[in-house]
C-alpha cells in the first residue's frame, strides 16, 4: 500500500495517530485486534488518496477504466451475482426491547447479536487492509450534520464513501477530542489465508448480517460489499440510526428528495417528497419543466434523504446529508432525465452496468437498440436473444453531486432550506388520483402512512398487488413503525404553521393499461399548482379525501390534456376508495397496539366521507 505524504499510514504495532480522541483511537485498536488486518490506514479524504485507490483497483482486476475520451476519470465494475442488492432479510434493528423495533424490522437481542458477529469478525480482515474512514453526513459542522467513522475492509467502500459523504481529516477536526460520532463497522467477510490470492469482488457469498444497535448508535455489517449494504453513511446511518436520533431530538430523518421550485417572479417554494422505489424520485428530484413552462425552474437540494429540524423563525429546515448520488442506472436516459445523463459525465463509477468493446457503457433503457458486442454485468459476452438484461436490473452510478446542473445554489447551506411542502407519492394503476392536499397535518400523516405501490416484478410477489410502504420508509425506520406515526403527529403539533402535505400517482392507467400521465417534464405542472397552493394562490375544491384542482386551476399551456382527460385522472371512485380505506387495516392490523389514536378516527371519517357524490363536494368559502 502506498503511502502518500497526505495520507497516515500505519501498521498495526506501531499506530502514528494524527489526532487525540480517546473513543476513536481506543475503538480502532479494539477492532484492530478483533479483525486482525495487516494495516491500518487513516482516509484523508484528497483527491490523491481517491486517485490512488482507484489506480489499486483497477490494478486489483475490480476497477475497469472506462474510455477517458468518453468518460473522463471514471469506471465499472462488477460485483458478485450473490451481491447485487440490500439483504432485507438480513438486516437488523437490535434495540434492547424487542417491541422499540416493531413488528417490521427483523430483531435479535443485542447481546446475541454481539456474540454471534463477534465470532464472524474474529480475523475477518486477514491479510487485507482496515480503512478508517471519518465522514460527514450533511456539510462539514453543520448544526444539522452528523459524523461517522466506517471502519471497513474495502477500497470500493472507500471510493464511493468519498463520493457519498465529506470525508477525512477535515471531519476529524470537527469530532476534535470528545466529539460524538457513529461507530460503522464493516467487512466483507472474506479473509485472505498468507498467500491467497484475492477476487475482483471480495464478499462472504453465505453469510450476511446488517446489524443496527440504535440506543448505541452504531452499525456493524458483515460479508457484502454492495450499496446500502457497505455504505453505512446513507441507509444505516441517514435513515435507519438517524430516524432514531431524530424521534429521541425532536426532528425527522426521512427517504425524501428535497427540491426548489422557483416561479417566474423568482420566489423559491422548497418541496421534500417520498417515493416507494421504481417511481423515478432521481429523475423527479432533477425535473425539467415542459418548454411552455420554461420561466419555472427546478432546482435540487438532493434526491434520496433529508435531514429536517424546526428552526427559530417557526418553519422546519431539511439538509441533504449525502453528497453525491448512489442511481439506478436502468431507465435514465436523455429523455427521462438529461440532468442526470449530465451528471455522470466524469469522476463517476459505475457497478452492475454493461460495457462495451471500446470501453463504453450501456444499461437497459439507455438506448432503443443495444450496442453490438456488449459484455454483461457478469463479465460474459451478451447477445439482445439471450432473454436476460445486459445491465444489473439495480445496477448503479456514483457519482459527485457537484456535478449535477439543476444543483441548488443552497444546496450545501449548513441551516438547510425551509420546507413548505411534503408530496407523498406511490405507483398506483387505479384509485388515487393524480394529486390531493390533505385536509390538515393529521389527515397527511394518514395519506403518507397509507401509501403504497403496485408491484411491478414478479420477484417480489404478485403483480399489481399494493405493497404498502408508508412513508416510503418501512425498510428504513430505525425503530417500531407506529411509534414513527406518532412521532410525525406530535411533530405537526409543536410547529405554528406546519407544511401542507399533498399526494401524488403520476402511474394511473386506463382501462387498457395506458398511463393516462405524460409525468416527466410534465409534473411540473401538478408541482405548480402545490406551490401555488402553499402560498395561497391557487384555488381547490374539497372532496371526501381532501382539496383537489378543478381542471382551470393547472396550467395546460402546451399540453393536449383535455377536461375528460383531466376527470378520468381526478375521478374519486367511491366504491374503489371505500376498499381502499378498509384495505388500511391490512397494514394496521400488524402494529394495531402501538397505533396513533387519531388514525382509527381519520378512517371513519374518511369511509363516512365517502357517501357524498360529487355534487355535494365544497368550494373554499373564501373563494366559493
Ligand atoms: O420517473 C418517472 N417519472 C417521474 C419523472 C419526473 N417515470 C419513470 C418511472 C420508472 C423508474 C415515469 N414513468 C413517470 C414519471 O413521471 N411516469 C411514467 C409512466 C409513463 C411512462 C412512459 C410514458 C408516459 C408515462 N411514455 C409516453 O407517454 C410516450
Ligand atoms: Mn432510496
Amino acid at each position: 500500500m502506498q503511502t502518500t505524504a497526505a495520507s497516515y499510514l500505519t501498521d498495526v504495532q506501531n499506530q502514528s495517530i494524527p489526532f487525540v480522541h480517546r473513543d476513536l483511537q481506543e475503538w480502532v485498536r479494539e477492532m484492530t485486534e478483533l479483525c486482525t488486518p495487516d494495516q491500518v490506514y487513516w482516509c484523508d479524504g484528497s483527491k490523491e488518496e481517491y486517485d490512488n485507490m482507484c489506480e489499486k483497483l483497477v490494478e486489483k482486476g475490480t476497477f475497469i477504466r472506462l474510455n477517458p475520451q468518453k468518460w473522463p476519470n471514471s469506471f465499472a465494475c462488477f460485483s458478485d451475482p450473490s451481491d447485487v442488492a440490500r439483504v432485507e432479510d438480513r438486516t437488523y434493528i437490535c434495540s434492547r426491547r424487542k417491541e422499540d423495533a416493531g413488528p417490521t424490522n427483523n430483531w435479535v437481542d443485542p447481546r446475541e447479536m454481539k456474540q454471534t458477529l463477534n465470532g464472524l469478525f474474529k480475523g475477518c480482515m486477514k491479510g487485507r487492509t482496515m480503512y478508517v474512514i471519518p465522514f460527514s453526513m450533511g456539510p462539514v459542522g453543520s448544526p444539522l450534520a452528523k459524523i461517522g467513522v466506517e471502519i471497513s475492509d474495502s477500497e470500493y467502500v472507500v471510493v464511493n464513501m468519498h463520493i457519498m459523504t465529506r470525508v477525512g481529516t477535515k471531519v476529524l477536526d470537527v469530532l476534535g477530542t470528545d466529539g460524538e460520532f457513529v461507530k460503522c463497522l464493516h467487512t466483507v467477510g472474506a479473509p485472505l489465508e498468507t498467500g491467497q490470492a484475492d477476487v475482483k469482488w471480495p464478499c462472504n457469498p453465505t453469510t450476511k448480517y446488517i446489524v443496527h444497535y440504535p440506543e448505541e448508535r452504531s452499525i456493524v455489517s458483515y460479508g457484502s460489499g454492495y450499496g446500502g449494504n457497505a455504505l453505512l453513511g446513507k441507509k444505516c446511518l441517514a435513515l435507519r440510526i438517524a430516524s432514531a436520533m431524530g424521534r429521541e431530538e425532536g426532528w425527522l430523518a426521512e427517504h425524501m428528495l428535497i427540491m426548489g421550485v422557483q416561479n417566474p417572479e423568482g420566489e423559491k417554494t422548497y418541496v421534500a417528497a417520498a417515493f416507494p422505489s421504481a417511481c423515478g424520485k432521481t429523475n423527479f428530484a432533477m425535473l425539467i419543466p415542459p418548454d411552455t413552462m420554461d420561466d419555472w425552474k427546478i432546482t435540487t437540494v438532493g434526491d434520496d434523504i433529508a435531514w429536517i429540524k424546526p428552526g427559530p423563525d417557526g418553519r422546519i429546515y431539511a439538509i441533504n446529508p449525502e453528497n453525491g448520488y448512489f442511481g439506478v442506472a436502468p431507465g435514465t436516459n436523455e429523455k427521462t432525465n438529461p440532468s442526470a445523463m449530465a451528471t455522470i459525465r466524469k469522476n463517476t463509477i459505475f457497478t452492475n452496468v454493461a460495457l462495451t468493446p471500446d470501453g463504453d457503457v450501456w444499461w437497459e433503457g439507455l438506448t432503443k437498440e443495444p450496442p453490438q458486442n456488449l459484455t454483461d454485468w457478469q463479465g460474459k459476452p451478451w447477445s439482445p436473444e439471450s432473454g436476460k438484461p445486459a445491465a444489473h436490473p439495480n445496477s448503479r452510478f456514483t457519482v459527485p453531486a457537484s456535478q449535477c446542473p439543476s444543483l441548488d445554489p443552497d444546496w450545501e447551506n449548513p441551516q438547510g432550506v425551509p420546507i413548505s411542502a411534503f408530496v407523498f407519492g406511490g405507483r398506483r394503476s387505479t384509485t388515487i388520483p393524480l394529486v390531493y392536499q390533505a385536509v390538515n397535518w393529521n389527515f397527511g400523516v394518514y395519506a403518507a402512512s397509507t401509501m403504497g405501490s403496485e408491484m411491478t416484478a414478479a420477484a417480489f410477489g404478485d403483480i399489481g398487488k399494493v405493497r404498502r410502504d408508508p412513508f416510503a420508509m418501512l425498510p428504513f425506520c430505525g425503530y417500531h413503525m407506529a411509534d414513527y406515526f406518532n412521532h410525525w403527529l406530535q411533530f405537526g403539533r409543536n410547529l405554528p404553521n406546519p407544511p401542507r402535505i399533498f399526494s401524488v400517482n403520476w402511474f394511473r392507467k386506463d382501462a387498457q393499461g395506458r398511463f393516462l400521465w405524460p409525468g416527466f417534464g410534465d409534473n411540473m405542472r401538478v408541482l405548480k399548482w402545490i406551490v401555488q397552493r402553499v402560498r395561497g394562490k391557487a384555488s381547490a375544491i374539497e372532496s371526501p379525501i381532501g382539496w383537489m384542482p378543478r381542471y382551470d386551476d393547472m396550467d395546460w399551456t402546451g399540453l393536449d390534456f383535455s377536461e375528460a382527460d383531466f376527470e378520468r385522472i381526478m375521478e374519486i371512485d367511491c366504491e374503489a376508495w371505500k376498499t381502499e380505506v378498509l384495505a388500511h387495516e391490512e397494514l394496521f392490523g400488524r402494529m394495531y397496539d402501538k397505533l396513533p389514536r387519531e388514525f382509527f378516527y381519520m378512517r371513519e371519517l374518511l369511509l363516512s366521507s365517502l357517501w357524498r357524490s360529487p355534487a355535494h363536494w365544497g368550494l373554499e368559502p373564501e373563494r366559493a
